[in-house]
C-alpha cells in the first residue's frame, strides 16, 4: 500500500444492546476506563480469576522488547485451572462437552469426567517419557480426546503443537520436526462428510520420516483397519487403563504452553509460541467478556476446529477455564443434511453460538427457509471469527440466526494475539454491521499510514498494536530474528524509528467517523487501481449486498491501462438461476451495483460466476490462488486448500466462458 487505504463502503446501521442484556452483563462500560486508566493493573485484576500457586512479582517486563514476559515470577498449572479446581468447587457434576460426532453418536463428558480422563492421560503420557518441555504433537479429529490431549499436555507441562486433522503428511511432518515433537497423538481415522477418514497411515507417513518421534498413542475412533509399528500404542489400553489420580505441579507464567503453526502465504509455516499466565489471563478474561458467558446457565458452542487456534482459545482454554458447558461437533454443517447446525443448536439449547462468515455465506446460499425449521430461540449471543464480515452476511446472521435479538459480536484476532482483541462488548458496545468496533479494555489497537502516523477518522491504512497484551505470542519457535522482522519491523522502534515498539498485524483496517474500526483483509490482498488503494473486503461486500450473491472473492489482476485491475469470483444464491444468458445479464447487473455502491473506481473489469471459491480449512479465502487464475498463471502451493477440486472447478468454468 502506498499511500491510505480508499474508504468505499458506506455502512450506517446500529445495533444497541439489547436492554435485558445489557442491564445484566458481565462486564459494563466502567471496564474501558478503568483499564485505560492502569492498563498492567486491569491485566493484574483479570489474572486474578485464575488460581496461582505463586503469586508474581511483576505483571509486565517489557525490558527487552519485543519479547515480553507476563505475571513474571506467578506459577500455575494451566490444566488445573481448567478442570480440578471447578471439581474441587463442587462442580464435578456439571457439564463440560456435549460431543456430538458426525454420524449421530454422542457423549457426554462432565468436570468429573474430564478430570479422569486428563490425569489418565497425564499419567499416560509420563510413562511413555514425557517430561516438561518436550513437545508433543496432535493430530486429531474433532473428539473429546482432542481437548483431553491438550489438557493433558498441560498439565504436565509438556508443549503441544497441534495440526489440523485435514492437513497432509508433508504439512505434519515438517512441523514434527521444527519442534522436534518426541509423541504424537493421532486416531485410527475421523468421520466427515458422511465418511471414515484415514489419519493414521498419513502419521505413519511423516513420522517415517522425521527422526524425534519415540511413540505414537492412537485413539480407536472409526475402528478402521491399520498398520501398525513397534511405536504405536492404543489409547485405549494406555491411557484407559493408566491411574486415574494426578498431582498437577505448577509451572513458570512464561512456560511453553503451545506452538501453533500459521499456514502464511510464504513457504515455511511459522510456529508461533504461547505460553503460560498470560495467555490464559486473556482468554479467560475474553471468553467471558467477549460473550458474556454465564458458566451456570449458557450452553456454549465454537464451531471451530480445534487444530485452528480458535479451537485453542475458545474450544480448550477459554471456556474450560470458566468452567462453562459447550457442544464440541466432530463433523461438516451439511451432513447428513443443511439443518445439521441448527439441529445442534436446538438438540442442546445452544446460547452461545461463535463461527465463522464463510459458514454464514453458505448457509445464506442454503437459504434462510432451512435455520427457520429449527428452534433457535435459546441463542442470546452470536460471535464471528476469522475474516471480515461481510454486512449483509452480518444482517443476515443477525436475523435468521439471531431472529433480531441477539447482539452480533465480530471478534478480530490472530493466531499470534492468542486471543480476541478487537470486538464488541455485548452488553457495552453497539454494534455496526461489519465492524469489529473497539479494542477491548486493556488492547490498544490504531490504524496508521506508510508512516505509522495514526490516521483520523475516516481514514484507512494498516493496523497496529501499540502495548503488549497478555497472550501475545511470545517468539516463532527457534527463529527469533523472523519473530522481530515479521511483526516489528515494520513501524516504531523495531523499524529504526522513534518512541514504542509496535506490532505490525498485517491487515488493512479504517477508521470510521465515530472512530470505529473496519478490518479489511490482510495488506497483501489489497489493490492498487488507477493509483486507489482498494481493500478487496469492500468490493466483497459490495457484492454480497446483491440479493443474487452468496459469496465473492475479488482479487487485483495486472491491467495495462489501470496498474491493477478488479477481477471478481461470485457464487450466485442457490435460487439465482443464470441457465438462459450463461450470467451475462447477471454479471453487467452486478458490475453497476459495485459501482453504485462504492463509486466507478471499484467497478470489477470482471466477474466470473462460480460454484465454489477456494479456502483454506479455516473457512479463509486464498486469494492468492485467484490471483493466479485472474493472471493465466499456473497455481501457487495448493497444500492448505481445503478442497483442491475446487480450483478445477473454477479453471473449467473459466475456459467454458462462464
Ligand atoms: C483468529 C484467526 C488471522 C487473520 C487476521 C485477519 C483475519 C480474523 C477477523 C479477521 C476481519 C475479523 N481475521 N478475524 N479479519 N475481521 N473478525 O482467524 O486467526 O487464523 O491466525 O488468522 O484472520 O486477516 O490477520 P488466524
Amino acid at each position: 500500500m502506498s499511500e491510505t487505504l480508499a474508504n468505499l463502503l458506506n455502512e450506517t446501521r446500529e445495533f444497541p444492546p439489547p436492554d435485558g442484556l445489557a442491564a445484566d452483563a458481565n462486564v459494563k462500560a466502567d471496564a474501558y476506563r478503568e483499564a485505560d486508566a492502569d492498563r498492567l493493573g486491569f491485566w493484574a485484576e483479570q489474572a486474578r480469576r485464575l488460581d496461582w500457586a505463586r503469586d508474581w512479582d511483576q505483571v509486565l517486563d517489557w525490558s527487552n522488547p519485543p519479547f515480553a514476559k507476563w505475571f513474571v515470577g506467578g506459577q500455575l498449572n494451566v490444566a488445573y485451572n481448567c478442570v480440578d479446581r471447578h471439581v474441587a468447587a463442587g462442580l464435578g457434576d456439571r457439564v463440560a462437552i456435549h460431543w456430538e460426532g458426525e454420524p449421530g453418536d454422542s457423549r457426554t463428558i462432565t468436570y468429573a469426567d474430564l478430570l479422569k480422563l486428563t490425569s489418565q492421560a497425564a499419567n499416560a503420557l509420563t510413562d511413555l517419557g514425557v517430561v516438561a518441555g518436550d513437545r508433543v504433537a496432535i493430530y486429531l479429529p474433532m473428539i473429546p480426546e482432542a481437548a483431553v490431549a491438550m489438557l493433558a499436555c498441560a498439565r504436565i507441562g509438556a508443549t503441544h503443537s497441534v495440526v489440523f486433522g485435514g492437513f497432509s503428511a508433508d504439512a505434519l511432518s515438517s512441523r514434527i520436526a521444527d519442534a522436534s515433537a518426541k509423541v504424537v497423538i493421532t486416531a485410527d481415522g475421523g468421520y466427515r462428510r458422511g465418511k471414515p477418514t484415514d489419519l493414521k497411515s498419513t502419521v505413519d507417513e511423516a513420522v517415517s520420516r522425521t527422526d524425534s518421534v519415540e511413540h505414537v498413542l492412537v485413539v480407536r475412533r472409526t475402528g478402521g483397519e491399520v498398520a501398525w509399528t513397534d511405536k504405536d500404542h492404543w489409547w485405549h489400553e494406555t491411557v484407559e487403563t493408566a491411574a486415574t489420580e494426578h498431582t498437577a505441579q505448577p509451572f513458570d507464567a512464561e512456560h511453553p504452553l503451545f506452538i501453533l503453526y500459521t499456514s502464511g502465504t510464504t513457504a515455511k509455516p511459522k510456529g508461533i509460541l504461547h505460553t503460560t499466565g498470560g495467555y490464559l489471563t486473556q482468554t479467560s478474561y475474553t471468553t467471558w467478556a467477549t460473550f458474556d458467558l454465564k458458566p451456570e446457565t449458557d450452553v456454549y458452542w465454537c464451531t471451530a476446529d480445534i487444530g485452528w487456534v480458535t479451537g485453542h482459545s475458545y474450544i480448550v482454554y477459554g471456556p474450560l477455564s470458566n468452567g462453562a458447558t459447550q457442544v464440541m461437533y466432530e463433523g461438516t454443517p451439511d451432513t447428513p443434511h443443511k439443518g445439521r447446525f441448527w439441529d445442534i443448536v436446538d438438540k442442546y439449547r445452544v446460547s452461545i453460538l461463535y463461527t465463522a462468515p464463510t459458514l454464514i455465506r453458505t448457509m445464506m446460499k442454503w437459504g434462510e427457509d432451512i435455520p427457520a425449521k429449527y428452534d433457535l430461540s435459546s441463542l442470546r449471543v452470536l460471535g464471528s471469527v476469522g475474516e471480515p464480515i461481510n454486512p449483509e452476511a452480518w444482517m443476515w446472521y443477525r436475523q435468521f440466526v439471531g431472529r433480531g435479538n441477539c447482539p452480533v459480536v465480530d471478534t478480530w484476532w490472530q493466531t499470534e494475539t492468542g486471543a480476541t482483541m478487537i470486538c464488541p462488548l455485548p452488553g457495552v458496545t453497539a454494534a455496526k454491521p461489519g465492524s469489529a468496533m473497539s479494542p477491548l479494555p486493556g488492547i490498544s489497537a490504531d490504524v496508521v499510514d506508510d508512516q505509522g502516523e495514526p490516521v483520523p477518522n475516516g481514514g484507512g491504512g494498516f493496523l497496529v498494536l501499540r502495548e503488549p497484551w497478555p497472550s501475545m505470542l511470545r517468539t516463532i519457535w527457534g527463529d527469533d530474528q523472523r519473530f522481530i522482522d515479521t511483526y516489528w519491523s515494520r513501524f516504531g522502534a523495531g523499524a529504526g524509528g522513534s518512541g514504542d515498539w509496535v506490532y505490525f498485524a498485517g491487515d488493512g483496517a479504517k477508521k470510521d467517523n465515530d472512530g470505529h474500526l473496519w478490518l479489511l483483509g490482510r495488506v497483501d490482498d489489497v489493490m492498487l487501481v488507477s493509483g486507489h488503494n482498494i481493500s478487496t473486503t469492500e468490493v466483497e461486500s459490495a457484492l454480497v449486498s446483491h440479493p443474487s450473491v452468496a459469496e465473492a472473492a475479488v482479487v487485483g489482476a495486472t491491467d495495462p491501462t489501470t496498474g491493477q485491475a478488479i477481477v471478481a469470483f461470485t457464487i450466485p444464491r442457490g435460487s439465482v438461476d443464470t441457465s438462459a444468458d450463461g450470467g451475462e445479464a447477471l454479471i453487467a447487473e452486478l458490475r453497476d451495483h459495485v459501482a453504485k455502491t462504492l463509486g466507478p473506481i471499484a467497478k470489477p473489469r470482471q466477474i466470473m460466476l462460480v460454484p465454489e471459491l477456494p479456502k483454506t480449512r479455516s473457512g479463509k479465502i486464498m486469494r492468492r490462488l485467484l490471483r493466479d487464475v485472474a493472471e493465466n498463471r499456473s497455481l501457487g502451493d495448493v497444500t492448505t486448500l481445503q478442497d483442491s477440486s475446487v480450483m478445477d472447478l473454477i479453471s473449467s468454468g473459466m475456459r467454458s466462458g462462464k
